[in-house]
């Protein structure tokens, strides 16, 4: 007798670009290397251009493509929408998938704005109620060694956790001639530094510590206003054309901020894609009573951990190589010590919705958990605009 398998959870995904990109390999590779309930079945990829969108379906493994998102919600074969789209996008997508009864899996931050998120929300646990799930795309905490920092702190091993450092700096914008992109025009992305990179160091920080931000006193900066149209983009910038057009660039290039979490915690943030040399340092130190913990994604295999209990001889920050069978999600991959890279957080994302899903629970982050985010984010721009500085008085 040959072991029925298990039912296919047929995905549409719309978007191809880069995170259509590393959603394609995740859902292709998660049934490989994990038992899920149900086995992902790459049906139809969406996206605007018609040949674009049919070389990424035979590129990236998807069965058909097409243009229409409106039809492929419709279609009656597919179960999950995922949702790989810029920003000011997600709310229609993300609605008319649920309402169609198809689950979501929606890129983030979930929203350009908090009203947005606030509907989708409501919509998708109205939709939960009906068994149709959702789920916003914060890859970070499914990164082995901040799953693992979140585990040490909920086991008490920092103790009282006092102050959070956090910081995601990357430098593809440092030249002030890279061209012009969507992530730069806020009626697509929302914000810049700060929604698309600032919000995983936001969901970060709350996901470890496990309290949320309740306060910020913040501040946005943009260098660089005008940037070509066209030119060359290689990766997510490249050099533009600078005998042509311009396009005003109308998001901040850095975004700073202090916090305060509910439980008295405060922490110091900072996002920005022109920290020249830092190419994805995503970074979180944590201090508490007892220890304290410090990451930094460019070395992603590795947590640090001070422990303030042991002898005072021996004590010294310990790098922990988070690629042990007992660490999170490590022991379906490689022997210890040959590690894991940026696109493992993806798979890590679509085995935990798949799971959740086949025991029809809801998946973590919410839609409500990428809401709270989005709030954070709206504060940051609020505090920002009407912020007070003070300057230096001479005595
Ligand atoms: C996607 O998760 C994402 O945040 C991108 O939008 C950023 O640009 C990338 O640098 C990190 O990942």
């Amino acid at each position: 007798m040959t072991p029925t398998s298990p039912p296919a959870l047929r995905v549409g995904m719309i978007g191809h670009a880069f995170m259509g990109a590393m959603h394609s390999h995740a859902w292709r590779t998660a049934p490989r290397f994990f038992d899920l309930p149900l086995i992902p079945e790459l049906a139809v990829i969406a996206g605007r251009n018609p040949d674009s969108t049919e070389a990424a379906a035979a590129k990236y493994g998807w069965a058909e493509s097409t243009t229409n998102w409106r039809e492929l919600i419709e279609r009656d074969d597919i179960d999950l929408i995922d949702i790989c789209t810029p920003g000011d996008t997600h709310r229609e997508i993300a609605l008319a998938a649920l309402a169609a009864g198809k689950h979501v899996l929606c890129e983030k931050p979930l929203a350009n704005t908090v009203a947005e998120a606030e509907e989708m929300t409501a919509a998708a646990e109205d939709a939960a109620s009906r068994g149709v799930f959702s789920m916003c795309g914060f890859t970070y905490r499914r990164t082995p060694a901040l799953t693992l920092a979140r585990q040490l702190v909920a086991e008490g091993r920092l103790g009282t956790v006092r102050q959070v450092r956090a910081q995601y700096l990357q430098d593809w914008l440092s030249d002030e001639n890279a061209p012009m992109t969507w992530r730069l025009d806020k009626t697509k992305s929302g914000s810049g530094s700060l929604g698309d990179i600032g919000a995983h160091i936001i969901d970060a920080a709350q996901y470890v510590t496990g309290t949320d931000i309740a306060g910020v006193s913040a501040m946005l900066e943009t260098f660089v206003t005008r940037r070509p149209v066209g030119g060359e983009h290689v990766g997510l910038g490249g050099s533009g054309a600078t005998d042509g057009e311009y396009a005003d660039v109308t998001v901040d290039d850095a975004a700073l901020f202090t916090a305060r979490f509910t439980d008295n915690t405060v922490g110091i943030f900072e996002a920005t894609r022109f920290a020249l040399g830092r190419k994805n340092a995503v970074r979180l130190e944590i201090n508490g009573t007892l220890g304290s913990l410090a990451f930094d994604f460019e070395d992603m295999n590795v947590l640090e951990f001070f422990d303030g209990t042991a002898p005072a001889h021996t004590q010294g920050f310990q790098r922990i190589i988070v690629t042990e069978p007992v660490h999170p999600y490590t022991a379906n991959w490689w022997p210890a010590g040959h590690g894991l890279g940026y696109e493992h957080g993806f798979t890590h994302q679509v085995v935990d919705l798949v799971t959740a899903i086949g025991a029809g629970t809801s998946p973590t982050p919410s839609f409500r958990d990428a809401l709270g985010v989005q709030r954070v984010l709206d504060a940051v721009e609020r505090s920002s605009a009407d912020h007070s500085i003070y300057t230096p008085v001479s005595r």
